[in-house]
């Protein structure tokens, strides 16, 4: 076969599998650590349900993508996972899906791993959310879930501490509504209202932008100028209140 013609049969083989997001939809990009329960507990040997130095190398990392050439509005953290909302103008890679997967993926691991000083990797899969209803849906839903987790996790840390196994203790905490939960860390005298913000409602990053006069020396006129900088938010707006935020950040 002629090089023309192996090119032109085998691009398509290639090519059966791409996916571009559409421009009128909202970018998002979900990352998870693997195996990270293993991580966190053998090789790291972690605070457990929450420890600041894992946060913080999440933070790291979500910093290092926020910097980067990806054009991300917010970063949002919640456990092991990362998700990221790109700007609605974001063009990289021509929104190719198998870019932002792969790239993405391989940034934040070694990145992350070069924070924790030891090997730690990261899926990715890209979400297109075709409305600010979606988008809106998406982050409660990811906070939502946080929240549960951790009060889960809270529970499960406790009724091992008091003596059962981890397997009596998951197994009592199996279908458990969340009423009952948070009834039980009362019973280890801790109210729901005690455990840090951050815990429940996860961590976030994202840019302010405020624009000032300032002089320009060189014509000596007066010019207006954006400056952005880098926010954390460890006490993020919950329910109503945060789908309504999130929605300004990709004004
Ligand atoms: N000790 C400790 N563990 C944490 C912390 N943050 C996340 N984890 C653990 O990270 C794990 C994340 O859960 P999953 O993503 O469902 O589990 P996984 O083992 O990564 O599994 P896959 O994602 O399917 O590969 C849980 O076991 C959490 O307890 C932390 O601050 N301290
Ligand atoms: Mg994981």
């Amino acid at each position: 076969m002629k090089f023309d013609e192996f090119d032109t049969k085998m691009r398509k083989f290639e090519e059966s599998l791409d996916q571009v997001i559409p421009d009128d939809c909202f970018m998002v990009a979900r990352l998870d650590g693997k195996g990270f329960t293993k991580l966190t507990k053998e090789d790291m040997d972690l605070e457990k349900p929450f420890d600041i130095r894992f946060r913080q190398a999440i933070i790291n990392t979500m910093t290092f993508l926020m910097n980067s050439y990806f054009q991300i509005a917010y970063a949002y953290n919640e456990s092991d996972e990362i998700s990221l909302l790109f700007k609605p103008n974001a063009d990289k890679f021509n929104r190719k899906v198998r870019k932002y997967n792969s790239i993405l993926a391989a940034e934040t691991s070694v990145n992350f791993s070069k924070e924790i000083g030891r090997d730690a990797i990261f899926d990715c899969r890209m979400i297109p959310l075709p409305d600010v209803d979606a988008l809106q849906d998406y982050f409660a839903w990811r906070q939502s879930d946080s929240a549960r987790n951790s009060v889960l996790a809270h529970c499960y840390y406790k009724l091992v501490a008091s003596g059962k196994t981890p397997q009596d203790a998951a197994k009592e905490l199996t279908n458990m509504p969340f009423r009952n939960k948070t009834e039980l860390l009362a019973h280890f005298n801790m109210d729901i209202n005690s455990i840090p913000k951050w815990q429940l409602y996860g961590s976030a990053l994202y840019w302010d932008e405020t624009t000032k006069e300032g002089l320009n020396h060189v014509t000596n006129t007066l010019q207006s100028c954006t400056r952005r900088k880098l926010v954390e938010n460890y006490d993020l707006p919950v329910g109503e209140e945060y789908r309504n935020w999130i929605v300004k950040l990709v004004k």
